[in-house]
């Protein structure tokens, strides 16, 4: 199993009756699998992390089993209730699953989502391998309801997506009944309450310290008297890779930290070592209680994850010398790009002709941020698309005019831009919204949302409509437009940039891979080799379908006796058809192949 379909296998036989999340690379395929396999287990996708984790905490409220999965980002999303859920406790076992992703390989940040253990005082369990994420999962709710906690586990994508074999086991009957309790005190933060749960979590981390050092998920391995690891999680198995001989500290719950455990092994071990990816958040609350480690963050990089090979240097210094290369030829360079026929690339072209300065968001449209399209000015999370453009529109005042646009997908939208246009509409913006709705949460592999009329198991259900969204918030007249059209795209951007007023324009186009959407795709376009002039405009689209070709000598002219550098092509089997390249030839050399030219598709 991989260490997500684990993850979902721990929450079965834990007897979780209720999970819910907002998709995010490397945590989505937990509720995926859930959904899939699980299917007496209650699963939803929320519109974000927040109400994911409000609605475990209703369910916990009643006593079941809960699990909310996200990324490491979405806990921040989900950080106000979590802090004080911690105050508030559990009655049903309740686990917050973070799936952190060092190196960034598709995440906005590399943040360490230990320090939230910390921050908010609750435990967090580390697994190093999929069994220990099966076993973690359903130690986490027993601990969970042992210390009236939510408790937090911590995978990474190293964890999360790597298999290995898992022992399964029956499902368990939880000891809790679901039912209606009431316990004001308890479940209601006011701050007389909140006070004195306060003092409750305080006395709740020493126990959990307590347990900690009988934990058998923190073992010693006592090999080389001389050196030792203290380690957790992946760090581990990077270590013991390079170092099968040295004694090792590995640390299955890295919140609260077992101090007496900690200084048994100081005194076994003659020089030890903390390896771990990130922060260095071991090393120092190790250091805190008053060890000294012989080596830690001044041996190990701060960024990007760790592997055998730095560890292996960070603990030879000098003596280390790198292996061969396995592979002496680089790999070509292949930047993320957006789609053939990928519904953003039209409306991109059209806002970069317009030069405007377009305040990004998250999703497949980000990568509008690189060449050739270079659209895309700035993002930093879910939502502030919407919000900054706002900002940068009042702080410009008229010089701004017709110059400021924000960019949003319609899961993104939905997840943390309704705030951002409300607001957009009641301080009156003159900044234009764009909504990219390709119908899915494209980015993070085509899940549903509020938006899409589908709910995670594939049931249909209720569809926002964006358009009369945009009007209650404040929007006078939303449009739409076919983003393959870019004649209709640009006067409609035009008209809504010239706009005082607050604006939205609603792109509506589905997902290339949306198969659902879909009736047919087009024929594939063609270039005309005698026509074409090598101007590029077309492969300044960056559409993977289109490539580029330098000519020499008699190829160096096209038939009506143009020079030329080189000429552009097409590779049917990558064109699903959608004409923006027909479009945006200025010397005819790009031929549909339908009966008449068809900007869009034939959608279901
Ligand atoms: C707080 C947070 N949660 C989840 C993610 C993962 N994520 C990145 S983009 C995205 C949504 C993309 O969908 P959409 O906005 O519809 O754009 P598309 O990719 O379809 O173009 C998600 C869920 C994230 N980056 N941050």
């Amino acid at each position: 199993m991989s260490g997500n379909e684990a993850i979902a296998r721990g929450a079965f036989e834990a007897g979780v009756r209720v999970a819910a999340a907002y998709p995010g690379t490397p945590s989505t395929e937990i509720l995926e699998t859930i959904a899939q396999e699980y299917k007496n287990i209650y699963a939803e996708w929320s519109p974000n992390e927040k109400v994911a984790l409000e609605v475990v905490f209703g369910a916990s409220l009643a006593g079941a089993r809960t699990m909310a999965s996200m990324k490491h980002v979405g806990v921040n999303v989900a950080a106000d209730p979590f802090m004080t859920l911690s105050y508030v406790g559990v009655c049903g076992g309740l686990v917050l699953v973070t799936a952190d992703d060092p190196e960034l390989y598709s995440s906005q940040n590399e943040q360490d989502n230990r320090n939230y253990a910390k921050f908010a005082k609750v435990p967090m369990f580390e697994p190093s391998d999929s069994q220990e994420a099966k076993d973690f999962i359903k130690l986490g709710f027993e601990v969970s309801e042992k210390f009236d906690t939510p408790v937090m586990v911590r995978s990474v994508t190293r964890i999360s997506h790597a298999k290995g074999i898992v022992e399964l086991q029956d499902p368990v009957i939880p000891p809790v009944t679901v039912e209606i309790r009431k316990d004001t005190a308890k479940y209601t933060m006011l701050p007389s309450f909140a006070r004195i749960r306060h003092g409750v979590v305080e006395e709740r981390l020493l126990k959990l310290k307590e347990f900690g050092e009988q934990f058998p998920g923190n073992r010693m391995e006592i090999n080389d008297p001389e050196i030792g690891i203290i380690t957790a999680g992946i760090s581990y198995q990077y270590s013991k890779e390079v170092f099968p001989n040295y004694s090792y500290l590995k640390l299955g719950m890295v919140w609260p930290l077992p101090k007496n455990l900690i200084g048994e092994f100081f005194k076994k071990v003659k020089k030890v070592y903390i390896v771990e990816e990130l922060d260095p958040f071991l090393e120092e609350n190790i250091k805190a209680m008053g060890f000294k480690p012989r080596g830690g963050k001044d041996r190990f990089p701060m960024c990007g994850e760790l592997n055998p090979f730095n560890v292996e240097k960070g603990m030879l210094g000098k003596k280390f010398k790198a292996p061969k290369p396995v592979f002496d030829e680089a790999l070509p360079p292949r930047p993320p790009n957006l789609c053939p026929g990928c519904p953003h690339r039209g409306i991109f072209y059209v806002l970069r002709k317009l030069k405007v300065f377009a305040a990004g968001d998250i999703g497949c449209y980000t990568l509008g941020a690189y060449p050739p399209l270079s659209v895309i000015n700035s993002n930093i999370c879910m939502g502030s698309s919407i919000s900054s453009a706002h900002g940068m529109a009042k702080a410009l005042g008229e010089k701004g005019k017709g110059k400021i646009v924000g960019v949003i997908g319609d899961s993104t939208f939905l997840h943390g831009g309704v705030h951002p246009l409300m607001n957009s509409g009641y301080n009156k913006s003159y900044a234009t919204n764009i909504i990219l709705d390709n119908s899915t949460t494209g980015m993070t592999g085509s899940q549903e949302h509020p938006g899409t009329g589908y709910n995670l198991r594939g049931e249909k259900t209720h569809k926002v409509d964006l358009i009369e969204l945009g009007r209650v918030l404040g929007i006078e007249n939303p449009r739409k437009v076919n983003p393959w059209n870019l004649e209709e795209t640009e006067k409609v951007v035009k008209e809504e940039l010239e706009q005082d007023s607050p604006s939205l324009i609603v792109s509506q186009g589905p997902c290339m891979l949306l198969r659902r959407a879909f009736k047919k795709y087009n024929k594939p376009l063609v270039i005309d080799s005698t026509k074409c002039v090598g101007c590029k405009t077309c492969v300044n689209l960056g559409c993977a379908a289109i490539s580029y070709q330098p000519v020499e000598g008699e190829m160096a002219v096209t038939a009506d006796g143009k020079k030329r550098k080189g000429i552009a092509s097409i590779e049917t089997s990558l064109c699903p058809g959608c004409h923006v390249c027909f479009q945006v030839c200025k010397v005819g050399a790009i031929r549909s192949q339908e009966e008449k030219p068809i900007f869009g598709f034939e959608t279901a």
